[in-house]
């Protein structure tokens, strides 16, 4: 999934020097989503898809393991647990239904760069809360 993609290169570069233009990285992941229709929308059907994409053996089930294939950022195991909504071990279009509902704060079925800013950046935060603050602040 590529916003998975996403809330992992954010996490290396924040880790490194936090860039005033986190923004810009959300935008262009939005657009990579956008296109069927081009509308300036992201549809269930664009989100959805990408389970397709990375069930590489296609039984329907995302394993972990068919998951650190692609996304080898070294929280990929996290982010595969978050989006993992029913702790089954597989990710799965009902996963990514639900996550997409998340991600839809108004509840009008699809999400707007508004929504989607807003979701990840807070996303990227909650999962890498500890990298931002460096070693030993916090836990
Ligand atoms: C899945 O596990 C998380 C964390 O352990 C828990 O908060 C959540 O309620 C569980 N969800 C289900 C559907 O079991
Ligand atoms: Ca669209
Ligand atoms: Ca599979
Ligand atoms: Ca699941």
């Amino acid at each position: 999934m590529l916003a998975i993609v996403l809330v992992c290169s954010l996490a290396a570069v924040n880790a490194a020097n936090p860039p005033p233009d986190i923004r810009k990285y959300m935008d262009v992941s939005f657009a990579t989503y956008d296109h069927s229709p081009l509308d300036g929308l992201v549809e269930e059907n664009e989100w959805d898809a990408t389970i397709s994409r990375e069930d590489l053996d296609h039984d329907t089930c995302v394993t972990l393991k068919e998951y650190l294939v692609v996304h080898t950022c070294p929280k990929a195991a996290d982010l595969f647990r978050h989006y993992d909504h029913n702790n089954d071990s597989c990710l799965k279009v009902a996963d990514m239904s639900e996550e997409f509902h998340l991600i839809d704060h108004s509840g009008d079925n699809v999400v707007s760069l508004q929504e989607w800013e807003q979701y990840f950046f807070q996303l990227t935060n909650k999962l890498f809360a500890h990298l931002f603050q460096g070693p030993g602040v916090g836990r």
